[in-house]
């Protein structure tokens, strides 16, 4: 299955010891992320209990990251079921095309950012499981009509 976790770079200020300085994490579009960033949109304020997502996409590419608190993805395909806890501001999570994703148990605050290959476009969303499904197994058997 085409998700996976990026690691990023987390650098720790030591300049002065006595006191923290934070963590700090450059992501630079061309080595860092395996496609042109064409849009970011972040998810905030997400009441308890809220379960997101429930669609795939066609072609988009997406590397999503939880920049405060903790969010569960579950990223799937009719095969195979892969769930991912982001709970670290430099771990990424790279999901590729043709996924169904569901992204639930935010903790409070939580802040999920998305870089994304594509503009926005409705076209490319599969809202529906069934449709979604019949879709997969096209994938599949290499269906190129897709
Ligand atoms: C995804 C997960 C991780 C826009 O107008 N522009 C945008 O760029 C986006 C992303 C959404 N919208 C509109 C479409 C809906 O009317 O915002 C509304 C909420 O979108 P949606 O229900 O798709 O939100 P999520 O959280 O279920 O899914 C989003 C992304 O849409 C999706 O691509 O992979 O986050």
């Amino acid at each position: 299955m085409n998700a996976h976790k990026i690691e990023f770079q987390d650098i720790v200020d030591i300049k002065n010891e006595d006191r923290p300085m934070g963590h700090l994490t450059p992501i630079e579009g061309d080595f860092d992320i395996p496609f042109e960033i064409r849009r970011i949109y972040y998810i905030t304020r997400v009441p308890e209990h809220t379960i997101r997502g429930f669609h795939a996409h066609k072609e988009l590419e997406q590397v999503l990251l939880c920049l405060n608190g903790a969010v569960k993805i579950s990223v799937s395909d009719p095969f195979c079921k892969q769930v991912f806890v982001l709970d670290d501001p430099a771990t990424g999570l790279y999901i590729g095309p043709g996924l169904w994703r569901e992204m639930y148990d935010f903790s409070p605050a939580a802040v999920l950012l998305v870089l994304a290959s594509q503009r926005y476009e409705e076209a490319d969303y599969i809202r529906d499981y069934r449709t979604y499904c019949e879709y997969a197994y096209r994938l599949e058997k290499g269906d190129s009509n897709e």
